[in-house]
């Protein structure tokens, strides 16, 4: 099977073979990418850029962490995965370390985000009716519009957005959807008896970095109190300091009943989740009533450590809470400047921009390939929002270089 073609670019060819042999599930912006190193990425020609995008908030200690890759390394020359059909010297450490570091009596570890949020999905459930008393078969979980809590059955199920939920029926009962941001719809869901949680993104991220108002959190919180039904959040991409704090619910002083992270928990090295709770929650799951082959594995537990130990050593959240300011006010210029950038919002370093299609057709993906002719990686999302989310490790000259990008490559969008 020739795999190289005549006077084609090496971006060339690889954009050719995962065309050819790979599924299209997705449409990526048209750059090969070869190596990463903190806040920049070079393609495949050499071309370097900054990271804006941070793989979905999953890089937020910065590319190839050399205190996370030197945990990995070591591990991978010891023991990568041993099953938990037996015990291994890393997970009770893992377990010691993060559930210290958050505050939960338990963890449950996962891999992937989707799998946490089932897993949440799952101890709800359960909780529901051991302990709450919900008859069989009848809880509900409550969710909101604009969700995206992954890509799983379950989880599209929940989803509002056609593209995620189109044809992949029959779809999972026992969910009711509300307004994001909105109390008095929740308290009404919150009527049913048989409610077992409410999860929510503390931001919604691919909905487009949509912020809700301030003591939101506090007041859905209180109000699941009120009805003994759990607050879950979703903090697999808001979580690990992106949105200027260790957790967005930190904003508000809120302590979910059931947390679920991801993502940058390891750094974006390796696939690894978790989801924690107290025992009251977590002892509702009993030996074999739940698990994954990975889950757990001592790779990924050194690697948790180093993620999180990176996450306050070099005190990330406070670097993404002052540089997030200086951030949304420099973008703050452009929408006072330009009728199209309509606004800036987020929290910390997790913030978009609305970028209204102009006449002529072109759209926030056409300023997205300008962005990375200049040196700078973005993605739309949902067609006219860009979101901007650099590794939380970004110094302040960094910062300004890439707003100086931004606003040369919006001027250049105006004109063009
Ligand atoms: C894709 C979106 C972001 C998440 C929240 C759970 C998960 C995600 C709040 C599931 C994952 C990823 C998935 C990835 C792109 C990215 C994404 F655009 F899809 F929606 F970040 F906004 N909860 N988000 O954001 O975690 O199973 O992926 O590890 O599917 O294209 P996962």
């Amino acid at each position: 099977m020739p795999t190289t073609q005549h006077n084609e670019t090496r971006s060339q060819r690889a954009i050719r073979l995962e065309d050819r042999f790979g599924a299209h599930n997705y449409h990526p912006l048209p750059v090969v990418l070869e190596r990463g190193e903190g806040v920049f990425l070079w393609d495949v020609e050499g071309k370097r850029y900054y990271d804006f995008l941070s793989a979905y908030s999953a890089v937020n200690q910065g590319h190839c962490h050399p205190h996370i890759i030197e945990a990995l390394t070591n591990q991978a020359k010891k023991l990568t995965l041993t099953s938990r059909a037996f015990f291994n010297d890393v997970l009770g450490e893992f377990e010691e370390y993060i559930t210290g570091y958050f505050g939960y009596d338990k963890v449950l570890p996962m891999n992937t985000g989707a799998e946490a949020v089932e897993t949440a999905l799952k101890l709800a459930r359960k909780w529901g009716y051991e302990k709450k008393g919900i008859p069989r078969d009848q809880a509900r979980i409550i969710v909101c519009a604009g969700n995206f809590h992954g890509r799983t059955i379950t989880i599209v199920s929940a989803s509002t957005d056609p593209d995620s939920r189109k044809n992949f029926g029959p779809y999972t009962p026992g969910i009711d959807v509300i307004p994001y941001d909105n109390i008095p719809a929740l308290q009404r869901a919150l009527e049913h008896p048989h409610v077992a949680a409410f999860m929510v993104e503390p931001i919604q991220g691919e909905a487009g970095v949509m912020v809700p108002h301030h003591g939101y959190l506090k007041e859905a919180y209180e109000a699941c109190k009120a009805r003994n039904v759990l607050f879950m959040a979703d903090e697999v991409q808001t979580g690990i300091a992106r949105t200027g704090k260790l957790l967005a619910c930190d904003h508000e002083g809120v302590r979910p009943d059931v947390l679920i992270l991801g993502k940058a928990l390891s750094g974006g090295v390796l696939p690894l989740s978790v989801v924690l709770a107290d025992d009251e929650i977590m002892l509702c799951i009993k030996p074999g009533e739940h698990g994954s082959t990975f889950g757990g594995n001592p790779l990924a537990g050194r690697v948790g450590i180093a993620a999180l130990e990176v996450v306050k050593n070099e005190k990330l959240a406070e670097n993404s809470e002052q540089l997030g300011e200086v951030f949304r006010n420099s973008m703050q210029e452009l929408v006072e400047e330009f009728e199209f950038v309509k606004l800036v919002r987020g929290k910390g370093l997790l913030n978009a921009v609305v970028i209204e299609p102009r006449k002529d057709g072109r759209t926030a993906w056409d300023l997205c390939l300008l962005l990375a002719e200049n040196g700078l990686l973005a993605k739309p999302t949902h067609g006219d929002i860009i979101r901007f989310a650099p590794p939380l490790t970004i110094r302040r000259e960094e910062l300004d270089a890439c707003c100086a990008i931004i606003h040369k490559s919006v001027k250049a969008f105006a004109q063009a």
